[in-house]
Order: structure tokens, then sequence, then C-alpha cells
């Protein structure tokens, strides 16, 4: 880095990653893109490199602020808030977070499938409300392992799922761009397909507009009113009010959500649906996993810095 080079943050850091990134580029912190646009052109010029974190859009007309830009390091695997095709116009580099935080978004899955089948809030709840010393023993519920799951989209979290899943001892069925190195595993060309041969669907698409919606109507109908759906992807990539609609009409049995439609202020009606499992956008939230990403970002900038190769490109 020359002395006028610049590291902007934004996004919502952690106070330790928030002084590693200080230690290493010096950098300034904003709270989201909108921020930019506050600071004066003089430091504006000297932004070379964006370490990012959030889901608001950053685009061109953000990336025309900063015309000195070079590198968007994204902190998450997911980078669709960046317009990565107009940051490829800019001549300026996209990274990315993959593989540290697979463990973390699979084990997510998994627990809110286990959480659906054996109904494990409403169990404690049970408990906690004194219904087990008063009623006795609570209803019985679903056998989860044995049972049928599809995932869409066997990228490197997906694939985490389905050797998960296929522990449980369930038969993994899956949609792909193609055809995977799987044996005994079925792969489903579409997902209609895929749904109407599984108890639990899985969701584990990248996000954007190439997969928007295509967890449809038709694919929940598919679904059926045994089948559970678990999203642990982008909330664009299911029909949400398809959703919204089968299961509070009993056509879906229910749902492991981690990620919605304008989270966090998410469509109020899923409060009232006690058949859905409501986390958080959590899935990579363990102290580690983040702080390995947080690095993993932190290195990209600083072999941008240095001229050298990008560890995780994303153009
Ligand atoms: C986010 C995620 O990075 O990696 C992803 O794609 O969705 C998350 O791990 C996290 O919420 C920080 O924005």
């Amino acid at each position: 880095m020359t002395p006028t080079d610049c590291v902007l943050t934004i996004g919502s850091y952690s106070d330790a990653d928030k002084a590693a990134l200080a230690d290493a580029f010096g950098a300034r912190f904003l709270v989201g893109p909108a921020d930019i646009a506050g600071l004066d052109q003089a430091t504006r010029d000297k932004v070379t490199a964006v370490a990012f974190k959030g889901h608001h859009p950053f685009g061109a007309a953000e990336m025309d602020l900063l015309p000195n830009l070079g590198l968007i390091a994204n902190f998450g695997v997911g980078y669709d808030a960046i317009d990565v095709a107009a940051a490829s116009a800019r001549n300026v580099r996209v990274t990315n977070t993959p593989d540290v935080l697979n463990d973390d978004v699979a084990d997510l899955a998994v627990a809110m499938l286990l959480m659906q089948g054996r109904e494990m809030a409403q169990a404690s709840d049970w408990a906690r409300s004194g219904q087990w010393a008063e009623k006795g023993e609570y209803p019985l519920n679903r056998k989860v392992s044995g049972g049928r799951a599809g995932i869409v989209g066997l990228g490197r979290i997906g694939r985490e799922i389905a050797d998960r899943l296929a522990g449980f001892k369930m038969d993994i069925h899956y949609t792909s761009r193609r055809e995977k190195e799987t044996p005994g595993w079925t792969f489903h060309a579409d997902p209609v397909s895929l749904a109407e041969a599984v108890d639990y669907l899985i969701v584990a698409l990248v996000g954007g507009a190439e997969t928007a919606g295509h967890v449809s109507a038709e694919v929940i109908a598919a679904l059926g009113p045994r089948g559970v759906l678990i999203n642990i992807s982008r909330g664009t990539t299911v029909d949400e009010e398809a959703l919204i609609q089968a299961l509070s009409t009993g056509k879906l049995a229910g749902a492991g959500l981690d990620v919605f439609l304008n989270e966090p202020k998410i469509d109020p009606r899923f409060y009232d649906l006690p058949n859905v499992v409501i986390q958080p956008h959590q899935g990579s939230g363990t102290v580690e996993t983040r702080a390995a990403m947080a690095k993993l970002q932190r290195d990209n900038i600083a072999a941008y810095t240095a001229g050298s190769a990008l560890l995780t490109p994303v153009n």
C-alpha cells in the first residue's frame, strides 16, 4: 500500500475484527454502502479496497463514488449483494470467504431439520410450562433418520449437508447444475421432480437473480403436506408468499428457515406459524467460523495490496 491507499470497511464487525482491520490496514469504518456518499471527495479518491460485510446492495453507483477502487473483499461466501458484473466492468476484483463456513451452515441445516421432525421447541415448551408434570408424555412426533432428503444445489455447503444426512441413514436426492459423482445418491434434473421424491427439501443454492424464486409454488406443492422445507441459502431462492400460504393451510408440514426476504424485518406472518423454526441468519455465526471468515477477508486484502494472487477470487 502506498500512504495514499485506504481500506474502507463497510458493515457491522466484531470489536476484534475491527481492531484487526485497523491494525492491518488502518481501515476506516462505515455503516453501509449508502454512507460512502457522505465521505468527502479526497477520502473517496484514496480508497483502493473495500472490506464489505452485509446484505445491502453494493452496486455501480457506489463503485463510481470510489474512482480508485480495485478490490471488494466480501465477508461471506454469498456475494449476491455485490454487482460483480459492474465490478468487472470497472476492473474491480471481488473476493469472498468460501469453505471456512461449510460445517457451521450444514450443522444448522441439520439442526433445523431435527428441530422440525422432533418438535424440539414445542417439546421444550411442554416441559418448561409444566405440562409434562400435569399431562404426561409429550405427543409422539416424527422419525427423521431413514427419511428421504432432497438437496437443492449440491455445491460445497449442499454436499456437507448431504454427507451429514447420509449419516442419518437418509436416502439422498439432489438437483444441481449437472449430475455429480455421487454413488447411491439420486440426481433430479428439475426441482419439482426432486420435491416429489422427498420428505425434506434443503435449499443450498447461491443467491442472486439466477436463483430467485427457484423453489416456486409448484415445487412447494410437490413437496406436499408431509413435506418440510429447510432454507440456509438466501430468502430470494424461495417464493415466500407461496411458502406462507402452504404453511398456513396445511399444504406443507413445516419449515426451518435461517434466511428470509427483507431480513431482519421479516414477514410478521412467520411469527404466527407454529410449524416454522425461525433462525436469525446465523448459519455461519460461531466465534470460530466468523474469525476464520474475517481472516480470509483480511488475507485477500493483504494479497491485493501486496500485488499477490488473491486467495479466493470471484471475478
Ligand atoms: C454472512 C452469509 O456472511 O456467507 C454468507 O453468504 O450469508 C453469512 O455467512 C454473514 O451473515 C455476514 O454478513
